[in-house]
């Protein structure tokens, strides 16, 4: 008998996503990833200042933060074409990095180990789907009540360095970087960075690879696309082909990865999502934002983003298969295992650009706002290839366009009907109890999902809330 198993929300923070799977003789054989909130940023920046771009997009998410921030003044850099102080690059290099670490160690402990591990009887943890948590995994959840909270903490406060505070760091501007390298914040992020250097070796990794051995049968489990893309992050001379992890796609699982595609090969699907027909299949630069709803077959929020026509999955298993630091697989355990590693990567680079800082370094040289232009920013995010393309007329934004990476992995259907990475790695996915689908949530969790990110004010129907301040 055919089932019909409906999760809303699926993710554990920024849930604003619903998952159907249809499930036949316990497998699943068809699925739809939903997102069920209209944001419109993008049309809350036309007609702004350029310079409000880095604040307004790292309002998109409380999670990534920094990976807006940092798409967007590349994007202004690039519409200005300049390049930037190195000490300002190595410093939203850190900084970008510090939100990396944070958001990589929040996903394992908080949003993904629950699905296998029993947490204490009340909430959040309870209530929970109590299927096939099998036994010798219980440090990690010692981990989770006790030193990843510290972790977590400590990579928040590392990023508020020199971003001021965290989420949203204001001190990242087009042409550098607001906060200047001093003597003490070098010092505080080393310490902090230390400390976080041995939790990420003596605990995060070896609590994902124990994981990993318990669970040695999720290294089956939920493939995907087989086609992997990373646009490349951190920056790391003046050369700007010089990156920790470079840009590159390889498809069906292949290990050649191609650098060649430009942002001109990326076109964006809207006949599953509910955004005017006529929008579909343009590139970034010439996106449109034209919300339509309810609208045919059309099940998501999210466009269908696609590179030379297909699909593919973003995130830390993309950057380290592409980079030649992973390659044993794409499943749920591989992305696990690849963020983990991904962690470890990051935070020792890290620890070298903190050592060519000095106390006094330039960090701005000025910047030049073009009377018109336009620039693209293209980042990765912790979930995976991030880009902002940005229009300027007349000194204003005149159009702003935002790639997420989990508009790429969980976006819907293409105007070929083609699944996306997240409906595909669902398909064929085996289920013990269709009732309660614990593999299918593992199978999602392990993309790292964030709705928020990727659907970019309200419905329109919907009243707005007036909050008024009270007295006390
Ligand atoms: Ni809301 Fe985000 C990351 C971005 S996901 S967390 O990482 O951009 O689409």
């Amino acid at each position: 008998m055919a089932t019909l198993t409906i999760m809303d929300p699926v993710t554990r923070i920024e849930g604003h996503m619903k998952v159907e799977v249809n499930i036949e003789q316990n497998q699943i054989v068809d699925a739809h990833c939903t997102g069920t909130l209209f944001r419109g940023f993008e049309t809350i920046l036309q007609g702004r200042e350029p310079w409000d771009a880095p604040v307004l997009t790292q309002r998109i998410c409380g999670v990534c933060p920094i990976s807006h921030g940092q798409a967007s003044v590349l994007a202004l850099d690039n519409a200005a074409g300049m390049q930037i102080p190195p000490a300002a690059r190595i410093i939203r290099n850190l900084t970008l990095g510090s939100n990396f670490l944070q958001s990589h160690i929040l996903h394992f402990y908080l949003l993904a180990a629950l699905d296998y591990i029993k947490g204490p009887a009340v909430p959040p943890f309870a209530p929970a789907w109590e299927v096939d948590q099998r036994e010798g995994t219980s440090e990690i959840l010692d981990h989770l009540l006790g030193p990843a909270m510290t972790a977590r903490r400590r990579a928040h406060e590392m990023g508020a360095v020199f971003g001021g505070k965290m989420p949203s760091a204001h001190t990242f501007i087009p042409g550098g970087f607001t906060s200047t390298p001093t003597r003490e914040r070098i010092d505080q992020m080393m310490d902090h960075l230390v400390w976080l250097l041995d939790f990420i070796r003596d605990t995060y990794i070896p609590d994902v690879e124990l994981l990993a051995d318990v669970y040695a049968d999720h290294f089956n489990i939920g493939e995907g696309c087989r086609n992997l893309m990373a646009y490349g992050v951190f920056r790391q001379s003046e050369n700007p082909a010089d990156k920790l992890l470079a840009p590159g796609f390889i498809t069906n699982g292949g290990t050649m990865p191609n650098t060649g595609f430009t942002t001109a090969d990326i076109t964006e699907s809207v006949t599953y999502s509910w955004y005017n027909d006529v929008t579909t299949d343009l590139s970034p630069d010439k996106g449109e934002t034209e919300p339509v709803y309810p609208k045919g077959d059309a099940y998501s929020w999210l466009k269908a983003p696609r590179l030379f026509d297909s699909p593919f999955e973003v995130g830390p298993l993309a950057r380290m298969w592409v980079n030649g630091d992973y390659r044993n697989g794409i499943s749920i355990m591989d992305r696990h295992l690849a963020r983990a590693y991904e962690t470890l990567k990051i935070a020792e680079a890290m620890r070298g650009w903190l050592n060519q800082l000095s106390p006094g370094q330039s960090v701005y040289d000025g910047y030049t706002l073009p009377e018109a232009g336009s620039g693209i920013g293209m980042t990765e995010a912790p979930r995976g290839a991030l880009g902002h393309w940005v229009r300027i007329d007349d000194r204003k934004i005149s159009r702003y366009q935002v790639i997420t990476p989990t508009c790429w992995n969980a976006s819907p259907r293409d105007d070929q009907g083609i699944k996306g990475p997240m409906e595909q790695a669902l398909v064929g996915t085996a289920v013990s109890d269709p009732q309660r689908p614990v593999e299918a949530l593992r199978v999602i969790h392990a993309f790292d999902p964030c709705l928020s990110c990727a659907v970019h004010v309200l419905q329109p129907e919907s009243e707005p809330v007036v909050v008024h301040a009270g007295v006390c």
